[in-house]
């Protein structure tokens, strides 16, 4: 007798589920299903899960194709399960594919193919749905979001547009996604678009979505214009639409944490935020070779600006400039200050120059340090005067950390959102509104 054994969420039951269990059944004569457990799921990063356990394991025995299911509650488990019920092969999805390959010592291992396109019509009688997305340009950015979303329940990477078909095509096919040659045709199978094109093409895409009915999350910056943030902002709530820049830090639990904490005057009153970040990147990047969009401010600045913004407010009362610049005037590195009622703040972004990435927020009575990099953050101490005298905070952050910015974008889709807090409209202008001024310095 053959035995197979699966495992996964199984939330928000669907189609590619279905089919996966059933092609699983059908690799040999008895089933094992292993059903992640909740805490499992928060460990390893898995977001936004619905169903409870009880649900999600009635789910899978519906369908009749398990003859065992068990509960996984643990990373290593799979080890143990294979010696304990003597399985001959795991088969998991091909988003795995490579990920189980460490198994092989043990049994066979198959990856068997994603089902494209799932719909929400199998979950539609039960007011629940998940939300298909497609992408606009296929660059770096995309290439991480798409495993990104994979960590978060009831979202689903529809398909790619990109006008340069060919390229669509080869991201389509390494996502194993569609693609579509056509905008109007990826806007007949989507609820929302992620905007992950060249800065400066956002503000027609991101326009164009929304006036199709489409929530839209849009990678940073956004816009490079005060005035068209605040247009689209105003289309969206007019169309009842959800809009968010992408940046993940926004999102992550760490720097919430973080912005939570000095806001309970933990340091007493904030006088003074300095954030850096600098990349070294290849000289045929697109930042680098852009003389018109590229450049450190435009590419990092929406980073580097955010604490400022987030502690400080919307409102500086100056906002200037120092900046090294290439030859061609494409800025290298660029140090943006602003001036507050209250304090000030320093925004340090690097090109061609590295740095250290770390923040530092100053305090009447200690500071805050949160070490490179700080924009993942994943740790902060607070000090005071003695040396000896520190505390120290840390806050998980999964692989790439989109997945945070996605699983929020899904609740507000949803209506059960807190992230207007995380980060707003009127943030987001701001940071528009300072992107341009940077331009207008030139
Ligand atoms: N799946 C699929 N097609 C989809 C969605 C999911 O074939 N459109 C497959 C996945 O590849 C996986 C199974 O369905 O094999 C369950 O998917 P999830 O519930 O998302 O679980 P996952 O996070 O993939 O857990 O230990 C956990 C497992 O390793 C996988």
């Amino acid at each position: 007798m053959v035995k197979v054994a699966t495992y996964g969420t199984f939330d928000l039951f669907h189609k590619g589920h279905y089919r996966l269990l059933q092609r699983a059944k059908a690799l040999g004569d008895y089933l094992i299903v292993g059903v992640t457990t909740e805490e499992y799921d928060i460990e390893r990063g898995k977001l936004n899960v619905v169903d409870s356990l009880m649900t999600r394991i009635e789910n899978v025995r519906k369908t009749g194709f398990a003859d065992e299911i068990i509960i996984e509650s643990s990373g290593e488990q799979k080890v143990s399960d294979i010696k304990k019920y003597g399985i001959d092969i795991i088969t998991v999805g091909s988003d795995w594919v490579g990920k189980f390959d460490h198994l092989k010592q043990y049994c066979e291992v198959v990856y068997l193919e994603r089902t494209k396109g799932i719909s929400s019509t199998m979950l539609r009688e039960e007011n629940r749905t998940i939300i298909r997305l497609g992408i606009v340009g296929n660059g770096r950015i995309a290439d991480r979001f798409v495993p990104e979303s994979k960590a978060v329940s009831g979202i689903n990477i529809q398909g790619v547009y990109n006008p340069h078909i060919e390229s669509a095509a080869i991201f389509a096919d390494r996502h194993e996604i569609d693609f579509y040659p056509d905008l109007e045709e990826m806007y007949n199978e989507v609820d929302a678009v992620y905007v992950a094109s060249p800065h400066q093409t956002h503000y027609e895409y991101i326009k164009d979505a929304l006036n199709h009915g489409k929530h839209v999350l849009a990678e940073k910056p956004m816009v490079l214009k005060k005035s068209e943030a605040e247009e689209l902002f105003a289309l969206a709530k007019e169309n009842n639409l959800v809009l968010f820049e992408a940046i993940k830090t926004a999102y992550c639990p760490g720097f919430n944490q973080l912005i939570n904490l000095v806001g309970s005057g933990v340091i007493g009153d904030v006088k003074s935020v300095e954030a850096t970040f600098t990349k070294l990147e290849g000289p045929q990047t697109r930042e680098l070779t852009d003389t018109v969009y590229g450049g450190s401010f435009r590419e990092l600045a929406t980073y580097c600006l955010l604490p400022a913004i987030k502690i400080f407010g919307t409102h500086p009362e100056k906002v200037s400039f120092d900046v090294i610049r290439r030859e061609d005037r494409l800025d290298l590195f660029t140090k943006a200050h602003l001036v507050y009622k209250n304090g000030i703040a320093t925004a340090t972004c690097g090109l061609g120059v590295k740095s250290e990435g770390q923040c530092v927020i100053s305090g009447t009575t200690g500071y805050v340090l949160v070490p490179a990099p700080w924009w993942k953050t994943v740790y902060f101490e607070v000090r005071r005067e003695d040396p000896r005298d520190v505390e120290r905070y840390s806050a998980t952050f999964k692989a790439d950390g989109m997945r945070y910015e996605i699983s929020d974008f899904l609740s507000a889709i949803n209506g059960r959102s807190r992230s207007e807090f995380k980060l707003n409209a009127e943030e987001s202008v701001t940071l528009a509104g300072i992107i341009e001024e940077f331009g207008n310095d030139r």
